[in-house]
């Protein structure tokens, strides 16, 4: 596998920048309390146009002048080093991410209006670092006051994001190689919670176990805040206390996926704590399977996540029928939306560097973008039965089932990135019997 070609990546966007110059920030510690700081997390689009996992860099994008790619590095400094870890410094930098030049940040207010000159827009983040936003602008609105310059400067503000982000809805080879390995750790993760899960372990014992077994696989660690809900917990879409103890009888509602080298996957599986279904709750799982199963059959060039979506609301509300839950017909859940009490959320989402990856959802004319080889999303449907829901039997208030993979587009079809988890119910029951320790 060749290495990702990050230059290849910068030369795609400064082919959509025009006459603009691209201002790109990476991510900055971010203070959790008083001195201390939450785990670094490299900005996306930055990482997706450098490869860095430096704090603080600027990377530059200049289509007009003989160097095009420019990056702002954090100076080498033996004090600072000792104290708070190594910095690759400007000729490591050079060396590592042929960029065309790199200079240290202290040079960015000298350097930056030079490359503005010949430009007549900028293109930047306008919705964070305001502060950079606002030094940029300052800059601009000085370069020319008077109007004498012989050549274009900037006299317009564009949001960069959107750009790099419809780059990254195809995912190219190397970014695939990492959300399989991410979906690799993730399918570990699962197996263990399954094996593990009894009422001798808690909701938190199984999310510190699942933490594990993804660093295990290499991963970097979860991918967004894992959601482990037993029983009734299960009915609220983003639980996240994950404390609570697990009851014989109820199901373990586990969505959770591994980050790796960035990347994102992200995975629900729905499983009975002591190992077999009760028969309710192996109906309603049904159900939902049958809705993925719908789902995957518009999972193909040409689609788009609607269709995938209303396969699922098509399939979910004839279950709801079929489970007693409406007298009415199939057109006439959906069409007055009575499916929502039942499943509130969407079936999908674009996935890669985030987990919702900021990707386009509609065209130029509103309409849903179709489906090309390289296009990564979830298919997650679901069904919910509130514990207040009291026009429902009895029976069903409390139970809650989502099930959720990770699917690629190719050539013809689609190659389902986390199929390995079981998901039939039988698999899942077979599951619950191995033994956790295997996953350590
Ligand atoms: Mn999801």
């Amino acid at each position: 596998m060749e290495e990702t070609n990050y230059k290849s990546r910068r030369i795609q966007t400064i082919s959509k920048l025009k006459d603009g110059i691209a201002i790109l920030p990476a991510a900055k510690y971010k203070t959790r309390s008083h001195d201390t700081e939450f785990d670094f997390r490299q900005n996306s689009n930055f990482k997706y146009l450098t490869g860095s996992n430096e704090p603080e860099s600027i990377l530059v994008l200049t289509p007009h002048g003989k160097k095009k790619d420019h990056l702002f590095v954090r100076a080498k400094d033996r004090m600072q080093e000792i104290w708070a870890g190594r910095r690759l410094g400007v000729e490591k930098s050079k060396e590592i991410f042929e960029m065309d030049e790199v200079y240290t940040l202290d040079e960015f207010d000298k350097i930056l209006p030079e490359l503005m000159k010949g430009h007549s827009e900028v293109f930047i983040d306008l919705d964070q670092n305001l502060k950079l936003f606002n030094k940029v602008r300052k800059m601009a609105m000085g370069l020319d006051p008077r109007g004498r310059l012989k050549i274009p400067t900037p006299s317009a503000f564009r949001h960069l994001n959107p750009i790099i982000e419809k780059q990254r809805l195809i995912k190219d080879q190397n970014e695939l190689l990492l959300m399989k390995s991410a979906a690799k750790a993730t399918a570990k993760a699962h197996r263990a919670a399954m094996a593990m899960a009894s009422t001798e372990h808690s909701e938190a014992d199984i999310h510190n176990l699942m933490n594990y077994v993804f660093k295990k696989n290499g991963a970097s660690g979860e991918a967004y805040g894992s959601i482990v809900a037993g029983g009734e917990n299960g009915t609220i879409l983003h639980y996240i206390e994950n404390n609570a103890p697990l009851r014989d009888g109820e199901t373990l509602l586990i969505d959770a996926g591994s980050e790796f080298g960035t990347y994102a996957s992200d995975v629900t599986r729905t499983f009975p704590i002591n190992g077999k279904f009760t028969t309710i709750q192996s109906e309603i799982y049904e159900v939902v399977l049958r809705a993925m199963k719908a789902s995957f059959s518009k999972c193909s060039p040409g689609h788009t996540l609607e269709e995938v979506h209303m396969e699922s609301v098509k399939e979910l509300s004839l279950g709801l029928r079929e489970l007693g839950i409406f007298k009415q017909s199939v057109d006439e859940i959906i069409e007055k939306n009575l499916f929502r009490e039942f499943y509130p959320h969407g079936t999908s989402h674009w996935i890669g560097l985030d987990v919702h990856d900021q990707n386009p959802y509609l065209d130029k004319d509103f309409n849903p973008i179709k489906f090309e080889k390289g296009m990564c999303f979830t298919v997650e449907p679901g069904l919910y039965f509130q514990r207040d829901n009291l026009e429902i039997p009895e029976h069903f208030r409390g139970l809650a089932v989502r099930i959720e993979d990770d699917i690629l587009i190719t050539d013809s079809f689609y190659e389902n990135l986390t199929a390995m988890i079981p998901k039939e119910i039988k698999e899942v029951e077979a599951a619950c019997q191995e033994d956790y320790k295997q996953f350590l």
